[in-house]
């Protein structure tokens, strides 16, 4: 198992969509567990696969929180089946460093998976994890959650965003 390097906006990798997993062997099963490392090494509560600069469609998520046990899923192919209600809360991206925002979504979702060794899956989620799903899943489609925010306030992002990478250069 290894931490792989993240990659940030905007690194156009990021913008591509991934294609499905055909293939459950050894080195999905690889890429898998250096996913699961390298979000608890962030830490983050998911990464997809193209953050990693690998575009196939495996995202890693667990949203339990500090105090309580993992809850680890790991989702190959994931599908949005059923989606209900709606939600604003604010998001971040690991491939989006030092920036957050208010982003619209379902409140609930339900989605179908394969685990990693192919077998189908499904997991309903509200709260954080329904959130996660939808952001993942996102990732897999090329699409960051600041793709969400409105013109003015995508404008004002890459300005602000602009300057921080400009900042870190300069230290
Ligand atoms: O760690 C993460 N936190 C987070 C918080 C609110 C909404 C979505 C997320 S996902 C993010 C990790 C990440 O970038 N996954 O792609
Ligand atoms: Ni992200």
């Amino acid at each position: 198992m290894a931490v792989r390097t993240i990659l940030h906006y905007p690194e156009p990798v990021l913008k591509k969509i991934s294609k499905p997993v055909v293939h459950f062997d050894e080195a999905l099963k690889q890429l898998a567990a250096d996913m699961v490392e390298t979000m608890y090494d962030a830490p983050g509560v998911g990464l997809a696969a193209p953050q990693v600069g690998v575009l196939q469609r495996v995202i890693v998520m667990d949203c339990s929180g500090k105090e309580n046990p993992p809850d680890l899923i790991v989702a190959v192919n994931p599908v949005l089946v059923e989606t209900e209600g709606e939600s604003c809360e604010e998001e971040g991206c690991l491939s989006v460093p030092e920036y957050y925002a208010v982003v619209k979504r379902f409140s609930r979702v339900t989605m179908n998976y394969q685990d990693v060794d192919g077998n189908p899956r499904q997991r309903q989620a509200e709260d954080l994890l329904a959130v996660a799903m939808q952001h993942e899943i996102d990732h897999l489609q090329g699409i960051l959650f600041v793709d969400h925010l409105s013109p003015l306030k995508r404008s004002i992002f890459r300005k602000k965003y602009q300057k921080l990478m400009q900042q870190r250069d300069e230290e």
